[in-house]
């Protein structure tokens, strides 16, 4: 792949977090670092080991698979590969796998002098992942609470889990988590389709700029949040899905075992009511 002429002038060396210059390297267009390493070791370990949970289980169908976690009877402990241990290590290597990405990230980031904000902002969806993986499950004291790894698997296992609270909208960060993903989706839509209205133009028109996009929306909703604001608001969004979501999960079970619409009793037993 060519180098853009720019781009050698950012193939500058320091900023890594681990190994100085050692692993500060490119391989094509790819900047290596000693989590670029670590990310591929992880995560080429733990696709072999999905590849073996297959090939011991009793289907190829891709939609079927199902590489489950230990039994609830195991606890906290380690299980025999073919009875949730792989699940373990599959685990194991892809937490390994999203921690190694988010520090090469950082990595990058500090290279270019830049912020860390693409880093924390993957981290609340890895946080999302290791909540419901590992905290959750350590908290109710088995591995056996994480979910199982594959597409219908996974599927029965959160239709599951809802149903084990009757009602799991009813649950309140759910709620606030769900509020923020359609947030997100209503602020992204309004951001992507304003960028392309006003840098799109028609064959032989001019493009737009800042001055066109905040007249806009002064003009609609009598508001602009501005070019930095809207990606300030699409970060706090989108880092607010994933942080709600894994709030959302780990109180059920540690903090509420009952069903979540009875948690609504508070409402009704408000004393005003009296
Ligand atoms: C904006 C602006 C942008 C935008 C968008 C807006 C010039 C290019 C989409 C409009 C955003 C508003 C009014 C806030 C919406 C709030 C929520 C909670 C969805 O003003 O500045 O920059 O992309």
């Amino acid at each position: 792949m060519a180098m853009l002429s720019f781009e050698r002038n950012y193939r500058v060396r320091g900023g890594t977090l681990v190994g100085g210059d050692l692993f500060d390297f490119w391989v094509g267009p790819f900047y290596v670092g000693f989590f670029g390493l670590t990310t591929v070791f992880f995560t080429v370990l733990g696709v072999f080991l999905i590849l073996w949970g297959a090939a011991i289980g009793p289907t190829w169908n891709l939609w079927r698979i199902n590489i489950a976690p230990p039994d609830l009877s195991v606890g906290l402990g380690l299980a025999p590969l073919a009875a949730g241990g792989l699940w373990q290590l599959i685990t194991i290597c892809a937490v390994g796998a999203f921690v190694s990405w988010a520090l090469r990230q950082a990595e990058i980031a500090r290279k270019l002098g830049m912020g860390l904000h693409v880093s924390w902002a993957f981290s609340a969806a890895v946080f999302a992942y290791v909540t419901l993986v590992v905290f959750r499950p350590v908290l109710l004291g088995a591995w056996g609470h994480g979910f199982p790894y594959g597409i219908f698997s996974h599927l029965d296992w959160v239709s599951n889990t809802g149903y084990q609270y009757l009602h799991f909208h009813y649950n309140p960060a759910h709620m606030i988590a769900v509020t923020f993903f359609f947030t997100n989706c209503l602020a992204l839509a309004m951001h992507g389709s304003l960028i392309l209205s006003v840098t799109n133009p028609k064959k032989g028109e001019h493009v737009k700029m800042s001055e066109h996009e905040n007249v806009f929306f002064r003009d609609l909703v009598g508001y602009s949040i501005g070019a930095l604001g809207i990606h300030r608001l699409g970060v706090f969004l989108a880092m607010s899905a994933a942080i709600w979501s894994a709030i959302c999960i780990v109180i059920s079970g540690p903090l509420w075992t009952r069903g979540w619409p009875e948690w609504w009793s508070w409402w009704l037993n408000l004393p005003i009511w009296r």
